[in-house]
């Protein structure tokens, strides 16, 4: 039997160092039985989320949404996808928590209280998509290691923060800054103080834009731990790696940031397409900025049973990284012949779109709907996997849905 680390978090925290042989009747314990000591807290209670959430992984925590979960406009904390690379920070004090900015390409280091943050630069509230670049991994063949997303690594939240322009314009940047870097408070797996888990950044254009937050809110209310409390850095449209949770420090780097799950193949894909399975050199992997473009059913959900008679609508969402999505459509006949649904703009820059139409079908039996988003730029959803790369990352091929009609 395994000692679990997280037994602090069930409110046995004096039990912690608990082994098997420390367990006086251990001959006595009913077959297979688990001591509480040893017990995994329950996830979805812990951290707030719905028990139809798919949890891909205790040891980081990570968890998955399913499509029809994410029907709100505004992603609830409860449907949220949790993608974490190390421990997530125990004991957190709010008010001795700072964030330092540092780096060569500051004019000089500062330091700032929460508080000081909040209360000297000017608060905005952005809905913005965040997508993990590994999102739809689990279709990737040869299969790619790591969590197995599906399609629920994605959501949009409303999240409130002070501009990190603002902040580095306090600072002071000097004319080489290249990349901004974060330094977050989580713990490395191996539990060892001097590794971090992930430190990743993105170049000056994407951290100098509007709607680039440290946020200290999301959703009107604290951040939840698992989501990056008490600061976060939140960057719509990108991976959601570059959102560096339980934000610490930030480097002003005058060169690419070149912290951990920078290099290699860590979001990353070969800069021209390899075929399925090629191993590639290190100079020939490009860093993934902005997201493609992709869309959801959110309504309704997989498998619905409908009478001929009803109205069959159906609704979800549509991003593109940095662009906008111009066009969505949805099919019944295997992509055979497209139909045109509505498309609302979206409440400001980075936030995804919502689609909706209502569908007839001709006779009664088995449909697919598919649907597939057009950006501004006139990329289309592929409506099979894109291009293979070595973490399975990017694949924005075109969600599909099976509904019977009686
Ligand atoms: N400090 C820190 N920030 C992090 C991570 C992490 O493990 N540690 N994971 C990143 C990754 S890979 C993703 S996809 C998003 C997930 O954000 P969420 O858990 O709030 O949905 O956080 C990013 N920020
Ligand atoms: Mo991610």
């Amino acid at each position: 039997m395994k000692r679990r680390n997280f037994v602090k978090k069930t409110g046995l925290g004096g039990l912690s160092a608990i082994v098997f042989s420390d367990i006086v009747y251990r001959n006595l314990m009913p077959k297979d039985y688990v001591p509480l000591a040893f017990q995994d807290p329950n996830p979805f209670k812990m951290f707030n989320k719905d028990p139809e959430m798919v949890l891909l992984n205790d040891k980081p925590w990570n968890m998955e949404a399913r499509a029809h979960l994410l029907n709100d406009e505004i992603t609830p904390n409860k449907y949220m996808f949790i993608r974490n690379n190390g421990i997530i920070p125990e004991n957190i004090d709010v008010s001795t928590w700072t964030l330092k900015i540092d780096g060569e390409s500051v004019k000089q280091e500062k330091t700032y209280t929460l508080g000081e943050l909040k209360s000297k630069f000017p608060n905005y509230t952005y809905q913005l998509t965040l997508e993990c670049g590994g999102n739809g991994r689990s279709e990737f063949n040869p299969p790619a290691k790591g969590n197995q997303w599906t399609i629920g690594a994605v959501s949009c939240a409303a999240w409130t923060g002070v501009r990190l322009r603002d902040v580095l314009e306090d600072v002071g940047i000097k004319p080489d800054a290249v990349y901004i870097g974060y330094h977050g408070a989580d713990i490395h797996l191996s539990r060892n103080p001097n590794k971090e888990s992930i430190s990743r950044g993105a170049p000056m254009s994407k951290a100098l834009q509007n709607e680039t937050l440290l946020a200290f809110a999301m959703n009107g209310e604290d951040i939840p731990l698992a989501h990056g409390y008490p600061l976060r850095l939140v960057a719509g449209g990108w991976p959601a790696s570059v959102s560096g949770k339980w934000i610490n420090r930030i480097s002003v780097r005058n060169k690419i940031h070149d912290g951990e799950k920078m290099g290699g193949s860590s979001y990353r894909v070969p800069c021209e397409t390899v075929a399925p399975g090629e191993t590639v050199a290190d100079e020939n992997m490009c860093i993934i900025e902005s997201m493609p473009v992709k869309s959801l059913i959110t309504s309704p959900k997989s498998g619905a049973i409908i009478t001929m008679d009803t109205a069959f609508h159906i609704s979800g969402h549509a991003w593109a990284g940095e662009f906008e999505v111009q066009k969505m459509e949805c099919s019944i006949d295997f992509g055979t012949s497209w139909h045109t649904c509505n498309l609302k703009p979206p409440v400001n820059r980075l936030a995804w779109q919502h689609f909706d139409r209502l569908i007839k079908f001709p006779k009664k039996g088995y449909y697919e709907v598919w649907a597939r988003a057009t950006d501004s730029e006139g990329n289309k959803q592929p409506m099979v996997l894109p291009g293979w790369n070595p973490k399975g990352y990017l694949n924005n091929a075109c969600h599909r849905i099976a509904v019977k009609v009686v």
